[in-house]
Parts: C-alpha cells; structure tokens; sequence
C-alpha cells in the first residue's frame, strides 16, 4: 500500500504532537495579528497567544462557527492581505450570502498534497486515469480534488458534473480508470450504464474515490458489485480547506484525519464540552498550516467518532467514523449544502406571509429529489389560477437561487398536510442511504 508523505502519516505520537503545538501556536499568532474577529473574540475570554503552551490549552479558545464566517463576508476573515490570495472558493448552505475562502499560493501546494494523499491511500498512482465528476466552479471539489491528482502525476479528465451519457462515453473510450464523484452520483452512473446494456465489467475502472455528502456501507456495496471497482470515503468541508481533510485507506474502516495540519476535537453538540476518544459528537477542526484562512475551533456540524487506535496500513493518524448525521438541520441535496430556512425564507417573501409547508426529500433510483408542498392560504387561494401559476413558477426559480438545486413545488387543500399535535413536521427525509 503506498503512502504520500510517510513523514507526515506515519509519525509516531510524539513527534506529531509535538508538530502540532508548534503549528498551533504560529496559528494563533498570525491570527490574533492579522484578524480582528478572532482578535476580539479571544479577548473575551481573556487569552492572548502566549496562553497556548500546550495542546490542551487549545479547549480555552472559543469556538468559531458558521455564523462568525457570516458575520464577516466577504473578507473579514482572511489573515492575508488579498493581493496574496490566489484562489477563492465558496460554501454553499447558508442563508443569504455564501461564505467565501481563500489560499495562497502555498495554501494551494499544501492542499494538492492533503488530496495526493488519500489519493494515494486509495490506491491510486500516476499510470491512472482520473474522471472527475465534481463541479468546477465555487465548490471546492472540482478544482481541489484536480490539482492532487495531478501533483501525483495522473491523467485528469476534468469532466465536472452532469452529462451522464458523455461521461459513460469517455469513461469507455478514454479507458478511465479512476471515478471521483459523490456516492450518490455513482449510483446514478451505475443506473445508467445498466440501462444502456453496458456490461460494467468490460470498463476499466479500478478506483471510486467518493465524498462530499453521506453514505453507507450497503451504497459501497452496491457501488462496488455495480461498477466493478474498490471504493474509499474521503471527507472535506469548505470552510476548512475542501476534500483533503481526510481519507480512507483500503483498510477502509475509517478516514485518517491528516493530524499535521489539522487537530480534530469531539464535543458535545449542546454543551460544547470535549468529549474523550471514542465518543460520538461533533466534529471540531483546527488548520495548522493554512495561510490566507485558518479556522480555529470550527464547528462542522457533523457527528462522529475517532478512533486512535493503530491501522494496519502503517499510517498514525487517527481515524474518523463515517459522518453519522448532521448536528443541525443541514441537508445535502445531491452533493450542495441546503438549510430548510433558506427554503422557508423564499416561501415566506412569496406568499407574502407564513405559509404552511413541508419539504420532502426522496431518492429516485439514484436521484435525490426535493419537493416543497404549500397549502393554499387565503392569500394564495384569492390569486387567479393564472397568477397561481405565476406564484409557483416565481416561487421554484427563488428556491433555486437560493440553493442553487432544482426543486418541485405544489400547492395542496388547506389543512391537508398531516399534523401531529398540530405541527407539521416541516422536513420529511425519506432517503435510505
Ligand atoms: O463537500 C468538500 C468535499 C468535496 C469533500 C469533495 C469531499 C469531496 P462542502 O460543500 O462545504 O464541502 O460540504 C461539507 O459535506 O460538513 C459534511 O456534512 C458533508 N460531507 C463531506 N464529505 C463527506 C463524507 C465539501 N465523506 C459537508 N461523508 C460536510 C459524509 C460528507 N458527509
């Protein structure tokens, strides 16, 4: 099994703690000089950066959260002046503004290698032929999962997302060897490849690197037996750094956290206290070596559990559980980030008032779908059918915007959507993952 930066994954304890301490505390310096929130917000507790002499200190800083990177866009954050940034991406999931991220150009060299690596644990090498079928654009999955590919030396077929039928043609043609995508989208290529009669053991796919939104152990089943290839989990967050935060190898139980440049913590969603290892809480992560945006104490809102104990790949790091569920209402609609308020803010401006409504999501084959249920209310019901249609029509392209997904919506009788105690259970998942 091949492994990037065996410097860096296979450190014993020590030394790695040791790096980490140095790294954290040159953080927390360049961060407490450059930016004004953390600044301010660690003055409320009263630290300066001098309190943080070992890794323990780190639980006195106070948390950073989705909201503070609200608060502060579109620049707020950054701890380099821009004329030394020279990429930005974005987080989708917000409501109103997205939340923006910038690397330098080191930023950018550090990341290639964070992706190099699970790569690399995945099993891939530079006789590969690497598909992508990430979006290039604002999400950080495209570009960055490209630039590691090519660091080690693969052939990147930069495809992006979308045109199934294409992407099935060069997967064929160009004899790609290698399927970067979400879990969900694998599943779809898969429906698709069996209902052209394509025998999915005559492609030549030998890796499916998977990530950007949930799955299980049953969709790496089937996505292994359906397109014939060995598929590992890699996790990432925008606000971050993107994919590259952590990977499976082909132990394949559990994501190794790249420790050296960032320090997981468990908490307890609702206390906020740090959890032991082994328990299952939120995930909070600290960046050790980024420039132009270092997070510390970042909130991801995703729940799991790590485990500390040796793998037998050789790698040292720890590893995380599959993400087990989100903390907060956050969904992931075909691989972007969307919360219910934005959905409920768009209705909201729409019908002019509070609306009863319920959203729900289902997976078509291997589709997701969202679909936005609306009673009709007195003001809704006073429109012509004309302006109904209008109010719909209006009402699905507002959606859109805001999440940037495609939804269905419709207009039921008034009192129609079932209620317990009187409430409507404003979100109904019915996805099996
Ligand atoms: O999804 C970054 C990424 C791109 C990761 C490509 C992996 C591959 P965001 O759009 O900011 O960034 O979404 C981050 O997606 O907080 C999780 O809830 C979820 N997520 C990401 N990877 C996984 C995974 C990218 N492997 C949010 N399993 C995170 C489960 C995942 N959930």
């Amino acid at each position: 099994m091949n492994i990037w930066d065996s410097a860096h994954e296979c450190m014993s304890r020590d030394e790695l703690e040791q790096l980490q301490l140095e790294r954290l505390q040159a953080t927390i310096n360049r961060v407490h000089k450059n930016v004004t929130h953390y600044r301010k917000k660690f003055a409320q507790p009263g630290i300066i950066p001098e309190d943080i002499r070992s890794l323990a200190d780190l639980t006195k800083l106070p948390f950073t959260t989705k909201e503070d990177l609200r608060i502060n866009y579109p620049y707020g954050m950054f701890a380099v002046p821009l004329r030394e940034v020279v990429r930005i991406h974005s987080s989708s999931g917000t409501t109103s503004k997205p939340i923006v991220v910038g690397y330098t150009k080191n930023d950018i060299r550090i990341w290639s290698n964070l992706v190099a690596r699970f790569m690399t644990a995945a099993g891939v090498t530079s006789d590969d032929l690497v598909q992508i079928a990430f979006s290039y654009g604002l999400f950080t999955g495209g570009f960055g999962v490209h630039y590691g590919a090519e660091v080690i030396g693969a052939s990147v077929i930069p495809m992006g997302t979308g045109n199934t039928e294409k992407q099935i043609l060069i997967m064929q043609d160009y004899k790609t060897t290698v399927l970067v995508s979400t879990p969900s989208y694998a599943l779809q290529l898969a429906d698709r490849i069996s209902q052209s009669g394509i025998d999915a053991k005559t492609l030549t796919l030998k890796f499916g690197l998977f990530g950007g939104e949930p799955w299980s152990e049953n969709m790496r089943r089937e996505i292994e037996s359906r397109l014939c290839l060995s598929a590992t989990d890699n996790y990432g967050i925008s606000e971050v750094i993107g994919p590259g935060i952590a990977g499976e190898c082909q132990c394949k139980s559990g994501m190794h956290i790249y420790e050296d440049s960032f320090i997981p913590e468990i908490i307890d969603p609702q206390t906020g206290a740090v959890l032991e290892a082994g328990r299952e809480g939120e995930l909070v992560l600290t960046t050790l070596t980024k420039e132009a945006f270092p997070m510390i104490r970042y909130r991801t809102g995703d729940i799991t559990c790590l485990d500390y104990a040796p793998c037998a790949c050789g790698r040292t790091l720890v590893r995380m559980q599959r993400v087990l569920r989100r903390s907060d209402d956050m969904l992931i609609i075909r691989g972007i980030n969307v919360y219910p308020s934005q959905i409920e803010e768009a209705i909201i401006s729409s019908a002019q008032g509070e609306a009863p409504y319920q959203i729900i999501i289902e997976r078509k084959g291997a589709m997701d779908s969202l679909e936005v249920v609306i009673e009709i209310t007195s003001k809704i019901f006073s429109l012509e059918l004309q302006k109904q249609r209008s109010f719909l029509e209006t009402l699905k392209q507002r959606i859109a915007s805001v999440t940037g997904i495609g939804v269905s919506v419709k207009l039921v009788e008034a009192n129609s959507l079932p209620r317990t105690e009187g409430k409507i259970r404003k979100v109904v998942d019915q996805r099996r993952i």
